[in-house]
């Protein structure tokens, strides 16, 4: 114990400086002035545990170390009990823990330090992790005595990966557990990540994929899953597995997976037992079944409740779960069909089965009806069952939020959700106290948020995407925190106490959603993004016209989703009647939900005044422009932020001001198209700055159209024949510019671009980014379409600009167009 000490010790001493390459997180416990420091002159720097469990050493080693790193003065933990002063950490007395959630724990002022006193040992490591919060955000500790316990049992993620190592909607890179259909050798990811999530309060961890690989109960496989079990467990967190009903079929060769075949409820004992010998704290399992394509008990003319009671008995006296996810929709829904909605599919499915389910089932419920879309209501579902007890499930994958390319603090969104009052029987029904368990009186409830983390140093790719992860774990802690606040202590301790950076970094992030529904959905149309493909870039017309059920119904004389108890498909009658009430009625209706609930005519007034169709023009662009400002705000931070971080954040803000720009003119051309309504303002459609590339003088280019017609100025391009290629264009009068160059960035390829004035070269970049693989060939669509901005240039009318480029593969250097962009002087 002793020279792992010293060794640590050392380390940490040896290494003042912080590499910020994001893989820290929120828990860099970077060096603190010594004018704040002094102020923590009382802290004790020994640290002392009782018992030495994994659990507890782990919570004591990491209160040495960001007391260490933080306060500057090295802090050890004791080896015998020590006499003077200390950060003692226990477990309550057994009469006095029985009394308080799992989890809890307290901070208490002693004469001799600070006690850190657990529930259990999760709820020691947990107040290690708040104490350690408390000195990096540089608050004051608490004088007497502070107290803390969780809202709800369940605070779980569900990792979308693949035994391939690939991940389901993951944008960081490849999986930190599975590599080639094994669990990877060396799992010290898999620990560093099961650090970050105890530190916000993260219980569980579901490793595989909803859409779960049909070996994943193999016996082999179950003795790979223990490993990842080991690692995560000495920070306090249960590993559970996603499973494929088909499992007793697909793995013993069955004749069926009937869940009520006496032989199928025996398979499924004896593989349950078989897992808890490797896996002894094993949580449980996530059920997706009869969803997109899964195997499920309506094969069998079974119900659900048969289905998850037939691997929660089993379960039970191991102290495991099902949770089994209300996401059971039909994709081939007839669009002929007014009546037709997938929005009503998880009440319709559960609803009648509400108290038919074993005790220790959950159901697992998506926030809103459809699915992860940048505005939705919550699921009537939630408020219908009573005897069910349920987990809401949240994404932190930004999978129709910009895939972490582009920043969307999620935070509000959730809170929203979870703030909506229900109205159950007329009274104050939150959601969050229905997942707490506090309207329907469960024990059991709590929150499920998909989270796909990667490879990629910081977990997530975007900087900002991280405050996702953090928020996520504080809100299923406690949901009464506000978004505000989170983002705050988030920034505190991932970018330093800087009064100017902690004010922009939380301006930013709050404002991002917001300003995303405006480019990408307003008014309740959802993300009008892709839905066949990458749920990337716009394309509103993929909504319609399929049986996926995520209609907006855009038509030449009305806009949304007809869902009145009146008229429509009668989902609105789905929710408690006041809350009915309120989207049934135009009158109430809120405007940010209102084409969910409600099919109306483009020309329709909103409560605002302004109609459908012109507060959509208004929206994308006000969106566009504010998401366009992102950058110029992160650039007063410079010198502020270590050049890492802020180099990359840069490039993103930069990235994501160019994307704004194609989801506005995507989508108000598509609804100037199909309403044949002008803006009033005569901005779409119109861009008098803009040189198509088809109409420069070229050499080597060739026009070709673009399929996604919204997705190209003028529905074409232009793409190099040759190795290298030149377009020609001046400007249209004398002026200073930004020069913007629209192109296509395939994931195939790096092509080079290069601006030359007058012959001189001024500005050179790659098309290297690995944007999602277009499906549309030649695969220049919205997902790839990309705008390279450079600085501002004065230009004379007779200058001549030549854009030269060099392919690079099967990427062709598509070009779109370029525009001269005034800058005022
Ligand atoms: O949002 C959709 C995703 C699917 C996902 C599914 C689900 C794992 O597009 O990729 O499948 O939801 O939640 O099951």
């Amino acid at each position: 114990m002793q020279s792992r000490l010293s060794f640590l010790l050392f380390a940490v001493l040896a290494h003042p400086v912080h590499a910020e390459d994001g893989h820290e997180a929120w828990l860099r416990y970077a060096p603190l002035s010594q004018n704040v420091a002094s102020r923590y002159a009382t802290v004790p720097t020994e640290v002392w545990t009782v018992h030495h469990t994994p659990i507890e050493e782990n919570a004591a080693q990491e209160l040495v170390k960001g007391l260490s790193s933080m306060l500057g003065k090295p802090a050890h933990e004791a080896v015998t009990k020590p006499s003077g002063t200390a950060i003692i950490l226990s477990v309550a007395e057994k009469s006095s823990a029985r009394a308080q959630k799992p989890g809890s724990f307290r901070i208490i002022r002693t004469p001799r330090g600070f006690m850190i006193e657990g529930a259990d040992e999760n709820g020691e490591l947990y107040g290690a992790f708040h104490f350690l919060e408390m000195l990096a955000a540089e608050e004051q500790l608490p004088t007497a005595g502070f107290s803390s316990s969780p809202a709800a049992p369940i605070r779980w993620v569900n990792q979308w990966d693949n035994l391939d190592g690939s991940i389901e909607r993951g944008y960081a890179g490849r999986s930190i557990f599975f590599d080639n259909g094994h669990v990877r050798q060396d799992l010290t990811r898999v620990s560093d990540y099961a650090r970050l999530l105890a530190s916000i309060g993260i219980n569980g961890v579901t490793i595989n994929n909803v859409n779960s690989d049909l070996t994943t109960l193999q016996p082999e496989m179950i003795r790979e899953f223990a490993r990842v079990a080991d690692a995560m467990r000495p920070w306090g967190i249960r590993i559970s597995l996603s499973v494929d009903l088909s499992s007793p079929q697909v793995i013993s060769g069955m004749k069926t997976f009937d869940p009520l075949d006496p032989d199928v409820a025996a398979w499924w004992k004896a593989k349950v037992d078989e897992i808890y010998r490797a896996i002894p704290d094993f949580a449980g399992f996530v059920v997706k079944a009869d969803s997109e394509g899964r195997a499920g008990p309506s094969q069998y003319h079974r119900t659900p409740a048969e289905a998850a009671n037939v691997l929660a008995r089993p379960l039970a006296k191991h102290g495991g779960l099902v949770l089994y996810r209300g996401f059971v929709y039909d994709h081939h829904l007839d669009y002929n069909n007014l009546k037709a909605d997938r929005a009503r599919a998880g009440y319709d499915n559960f609803r009648a089965l509400d108290g038919k389910f074993e005790p220790n089932v959950v159901l697992q419920v998506k926030h809103g009806p459809i699915d992860f879309q940048v505005r939705e209501p919550v699921s009537p579902l939630l408020a219908a069952m009573r005897k069910t007890p349920q987990v809401v499930e949240v994404e932190t994958s930004q999978e129709y939020t910009g895939q972490q390319r582009q920043m969307v603090y999620l935070v509000p969104m959730w809170k929203g959700a979870l703030d909506t009052d229900m109205r159950v029987d007329g009274k104050p029904s939150p959601v969050k106290e229905i997942v707490e368990g506090k309207t329907f009186h469960h024990d059991l409830g709590g929150f499920v948020s998909v989270v796909n983390v990667g490879l990629d140093t910081n977990w997530l790719h975007h900087p900002m995407a991280l405050a996702n992860l953090y928020g996520y774990g504080k809100l299923a802690w406690n949901p009464d925190a506000s978004a505000e606040s989170i983002v705050d202590s988030w920034t505190r301790l991932t970018f330093g106490n800087d009064p100017q950076v902690v004010k922009t970094i939380d301006t930013l992030q709050l404002n991002s959603w917001p300003i995303y529904e405006q480019y990408t959905g307003p008014l309740g149309l959802q993300t009008l993004t892709d839905i066949t493909g990458w749920h990337y870039g716009p394309n509103p017309a993929t909504a319609d016209h399929n049986g996926w059920g995520q209609w907006i119904r855009a038509e030449h004389d009305g806009l949304g989703m007809d869902r009145t108890t009146a008229t429509g498909t009668g989902y609105i009658g789905q929710y408690p009647p006041e809350l009915a009430a309120q989207y049934e009625s135009l009158k109430t209706c809120p405007d940010d939900l209102l084409l969910f609930m409600h099919h109306l005519p483009y020309t329709y007034k909103l409560h605002s005044g302004q109609t459908v169709i012109q507060y959509l023009y208004n929206a994308h662009y006000d969106g566009a422009a504010a998401a366009g400002e992102y950058a110029a705000q992160w650039k007063t931070l410079a010198g502020k932020v270590d050049n890492d971080r802020y180099d990359k954040t840069l490039r993103l803000f930069e990235y994501q001001a160019g994307a704004a720009i194609v989801w506005r003119d995507d989508i108000t051309k598509y609804f100037a198209n199909i309403s044949g309504i002008a803006d009033t303002q005569g901005r779409v459609g119109h861009y008098p700055n803009r040189i198509e590339a088809e109409t420069m003088k070229s050499n080597g280019y060739k026009t070709v159209d673009v399929k996604q017609v919204e997705a190209a100025s003028n529905g074409k391009a232009a793409v190099c024949e040759k190795t290298t290629c030149t377009l020609e264009s001046q400007p249209h009068r004398d002026g200073t510019y930004r020069i913007a160059v629209q192109y296509f960035d395939l994931w195939s390829g790096a092509s080079t671009y290069e601006l030359l004035l007058n012959g001189k070269p001024f500005a050179t970049w790659k098309a290297d980014d690995r944007l999602p693989p277009a499906k549309i060939d030649p695969n220049l669509d919205a997902n790839t379409s990309t705008r390279f901005v450079t600085a501002p240039v004065k230009l004379a009318i007779n200058d001549k600009l030549t854009l030269r480029a060099t392919s690079d593969g099967d990427e062709h250097a598509p070009v779109d167009y370029i525009e001269f962009e005034p800058v005022s002087e």
